[in-house]
């Protein structure tokens, strides 16, 4: 393997900048990481720009479409969610949906133009019976509307695992979050090596990992390419690699946590890219503080799909006519 340099170097005089020179990489050093993390912003966006273009076609941007089949009275204590039971926020509680109610809502997403339905419940894990037999009838209805489909559902076993796969199942949703030392900061119920285990299981059963991050807990750069470097040290990479600016949530311990430079979310998508050329880059909650211009950044930098509806699970989204405004004014101009 060719060696990448790390640190920009002094050579005859001139600053030489790291340069990627290999792109499918699962060894990626965290001083490497974080060399290209803090690259000049326009050398990092332009590597960026080149790798996503080598991989993936310029200017295509895929509509994810999002729902809460399940809302709020998590058992889990993940500090910057919602609908943990563990604090204090003001959040109805609903009950798992009809899986015909979904699927007719996933129908108008498609006719909206979403490529791929997600579906998140607010669980610690899927427990076999009747609620799982209605997200597997979620997931066929989905399927059937020749929609990709996503859940995220919490911590899945293998026999789980394998029966999401068997109704057809695109991919599974089950964020590592930040890097694993950060980790416990934020969530204390459960471990990160459980966070693996359940991707594990759901990679051997053949449906593709939707695997991302937050950016804005608190943590450093350094957590932050930590994170990279797990989900790329994954053979093959993660199929989709979901990146979040937190929303920060009255009631939550995260809620005035100090909010991050909008350029940081550009950064991070850039290293994504440049860490993971083929996986789809997912830019996705935090959307409404950004700016159109910084939007358009994150897309420059590699990003490639983004969630199009008014609300995400709990919390509102960018909305659609912003949304169409955007995809308007990336459109050429004639
Ligand atoms: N309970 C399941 C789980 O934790 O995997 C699924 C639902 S959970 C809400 C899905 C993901 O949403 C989390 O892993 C986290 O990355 C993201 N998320 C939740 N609350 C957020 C917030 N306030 N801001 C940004 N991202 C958030
Ligand atoms: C992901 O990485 N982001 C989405 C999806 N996967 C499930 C969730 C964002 C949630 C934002 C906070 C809320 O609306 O509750
Ligand atoms: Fe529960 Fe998921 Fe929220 Fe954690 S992120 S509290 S597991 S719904």
């Amino acid at each position: 393997m060719i060696p990448v340099e790390t640190q920009p170097t002094e050579r005859d005089g001139t600053t030489v900048i790291p340069q990627l020179t290999e792109d499918i990489r699962y060894d990626w050093q965290e001083e490497e990481a974080l060399a290209l993390y803090n690259l000049p912003l326009l050398e990092l966006v332009g590597q960026a720009n080149a790798v996503h273009r080598r991989y993936h076609e310029a200017g295509r941007l895929q509509k994810a479409s999002l729902l809460s089949i399940k809302t709020g009275g998590c058992p889990e204590d993940c500090g910057y969610c919602s609908q943990s039971a563990h604090h204090d926020v003001e959040l109805t509680r609903e009950k798992l949906m009809d899986p015909d109610a979904v699927i007719a809502l996933a129908a108008k997403a498609k006719q909206a133009g979403a490529e791929r339905f997600c579906m998140g419940a607010a669980w610690r894990k899927i427990r076999d019976g009747k609620e799982f037999d209605a997200v597997l009838a979620m997931i066929r209805g989905v399927r059937a509307l020749n929609m990709e489909a996503c859940v995220t559902l919490g911590m899945v076993n293998k026999d789980q695992a394998k029966r999401l796969a068997e109704v057809g199942l695109t991919a599974y949703n089950h964020n590592l979050d930040t890097g694993p030392d950060y980790y416990p900061k934020i969530v204390t119920t459960h471990s990160y090596q459980d966070r693996l285990e359940t991707l594990k299981c759901v990679r051997e059963a053949g449906i593709a990992l939707c695997t991302g991050g937050i950016i804005g807990l608190g943590e450093t750069p350094r957590d932050r390419v930590a994170l990279l470097r797990v989900l790329a040290s994954m053979a093959p990479h993660p199929e989709s690699v979901p990146v979040n600016m937190l929303v920060p949530i009255e009631g939550t311990p995260l809620a005035q946590a100090e909010p991050v430079d909008s350029l940081d979310i550009v950064r991070m998508i850039a290293t994504a890219r440049l860490m993971m050329p083929q996986s789809m880059v997912r830019l996705s909650a935090g959307r409404s503080s950004l700016s159109r211009e910084t939007q358009i950044l994150c897309l420059l930098a590699g990003a490639n799909s983004i969630f199009y509806g008014n609300v995400l699970l709990t919390t509102p989204n960018a909305d659609v006519q912003a949304d169409d405004a955007l995809l308007e004014a990336l459109s050429a101009n004639v």
